[in-house]
């Protein structure tokens, strides 16, 4: 009947990415370009791998550990195997550093102008139980690729020049910023095409959303829990609603969506909160800021830290504006033991 005719008109992920590049003018090289299309093969081809997982056995143990010392699973190996090679094919990338990789990976002989780090397939404690996990990326320019180095990403999160993550859930989610905005594609898996579905992502200025594993509470520094209180049992009666995943592509996704505050804090057991700066804290704080969102460590912005090693932790506490200010409160107040 009145049903919309099908548009005529797809934005696909490559179409948006080559507009941008345009929009740059000549002084875009098209790197960037070919550098983020190789970028979405591999969410592609993870994302197949993630859905047959079931199905052909690769859920389980791989027999190895990681840097982290947790247990790998079979998909993360191959996920992260599958963005190595096509970053390194890719000939723009010169330097690499990937959550399952102890040291930063130089890619000999590279011409690339762009180094990415990576969290190939985060939340991978979930997959077993079906959960939604997903790829996290950031990108940092190489100034000298003859040079390239791991000083080229010991560098703060503003320098980031693109940041995004691919969910791997439902549907496929593919979450991207190049510094003029975020943008949200959806894998239309008959086309194998990310299709823009979510232009120009704003987060709302407030949520009724928290966001936090309260699991850690007995170890939580006094502003955390003072303002977990503030939301729990406000003045004006209307508590927020608490949802956590356990997944930060998740959490981050439907914060970005919805609104309202993620958080994982420093507290007593881990002086550093437990999520990497470089490729889980940075991407997803670079986004966050991309869609009017604010992202601190609780005295710090997160996008002015520093980090020291390639797989540094720092606090994480993200969202809507007003919600992440409110936070913010409590920690200017606190001159207590940290
Ligand atoms: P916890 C998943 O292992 C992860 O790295 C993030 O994706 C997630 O936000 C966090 O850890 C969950 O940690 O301690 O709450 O299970």
């Amino acid at each position: 009947a009145d049903l919309e005719p099908p548009t005529t008109d797809l934005i696909t992920l490559t179409r948006h990415i080559l507009s941008r590049q345009r929009a740059l003018g000549e002084e875009a090289s098209g790197d960037l370009t070919m550098l983020l299309i190789a970028i979405q093969v591999t969410s592609k081809y993870i994302a197949s791998n993630v859905r047959k997982a079931r199905l052909i056995n690769l859920v389980g143990l791989a027999g190895a550990s990681n840097v982290q010392g947790e247990d790998q699973k079979k998909l993360d190996v191959l996920s992260n195997d599958i963005m190595v090679n096509a970053l390194s094919a890719s000939g723009k990338c010169s330097v690499m550093v990937s959550e399952e990789v102890d040291e930063a990976i130089i890619v000999g002989g590279s011409k690339g102008t762009y180094a990415v780090v990576f969290d190939p397939l985060d939340g991978s404690s979930n997959i077993d139980a079906g959960v939604n996990v997903g790829t996290i990326f950031g990108i940092y320019k190489v100034e000298d690729p003859s040079k390239a180095s791991v000083a080229d990403v010991l560098k703060p999160g503003k320098n980031l020049v693109a940041a995004g993550y691919t969910m791997y859930g439902s549907s496929c989610n593919l979450v991207l910023s190049t510094g003029q905005g975020v943008d949200g594609f959806t894998l239309d898996e008959a086309l194998g095409e990310f299709i823009l579905t979510h232009p120009d992502i704003k987060i709302p200025s407030r949520g009724k959303i928290y966001s936090f594993n309260e699991g850690n509470s007995l170890h939580f520094y006094e502003p955390t829990n003072k303002y977990l209180e503030s939301i729990k049992y406000p003045a004006n009666g209307k508590p927020y609603s608490a949802r956590y995943i356990g997944s930060m592509v998740a959490d981050v996704h439907r914060t970005l969506l919805y609104g309202g505050i993620f958080g994982y804090p420093d507290d007593k057991k881990s002086k550093d909160g437990k999520l990497r700066m470089l490729y889980e804290a940075f991407p997803m704080s670079f986004l966050t800021e991309q869609a009017g969102g604010v992202a601190t460590t609780g005295t710090q912005r997160i996008l002015d830290v520093v980090p020291k090693n390639i797989h540094g932790r720092c606090p994480v506490f993200l969202g809507s504006k007003d919600d992440v200010e409110d936070l913010k409160k409590f920690y200017d107040a606190y001159t207590g033991e940290k």
